[in-house]
């Protein structure tokens, strides 16, 4: 007389890990990813990104979980906050650009120092590129002659 063998039991990674599998008669059958994790047999499943999920949180503790209409996961930085999400700095004048240069102000523009702080300029112009927005610049435009003259 022949007994069945769990595989699925008795097999270290019978199936691709975090997947179903079905143990039969004989045999034994490999199925979907597990709840909460994506992918298929042959690439592997992995966990599936959410806001939710514990395991998965990319966000600044200054910013929240946006989840797009292609399920991407992304970070936005709370109001009163600027970066990228994955790091925010204080926004004084909530522009969308933090009052300090953030770690990551090589990859996004809105990691780098609001040129003018305590007021609002989320185009962030700077006329005569030295650094200070025209919006409190009191030479916008460089040439030595203050505005009010
Ligand atoms: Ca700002
Ligand atoms: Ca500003
Ligand atoms: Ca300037
Ligand atoms: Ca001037």
């Amino acid at each position: 007389e022949c007994s069945d063998f769990d595989e699925c039991l008795d097999l270290a990674n019978a199936c691709t890990p975090n997947s179903i599998c079905i143990n039969t008669i004989g045999s034994y059958r490999c199925g979907q990813c597990k709840v909460g994790y994506v992918g298929n047999q042959t690439a592997g499943c992995f966990p599936r990104k959410s806001c939710a999920s514990l395991s998965f949180n990319p966000c600044d503790g200054n910013a929240h979980c946006v989840i797009q209409r292609n399920g991407d996961v992304t970070c936005a930085c709370n109001v009163g906050w600027a970066g990228n999400g994955h790091t925010c700095g204080k926004d004084t004048d909530i522009d969308g650009y933090p009052d300090r240069s953030l770690p990551c102000m090589d990859n996004d523009k809105h990691c780098k120092q609001d040129n003018c702080v305590f007021t609002p300029n989320s185009g962030q112009e700077d006329a005569d590129n030295d650094g200070i927005g025209d919006q409190c610049d009191e030479d916008a435009d460089g040439d030595g002659i203050k505005n009010v003259e």
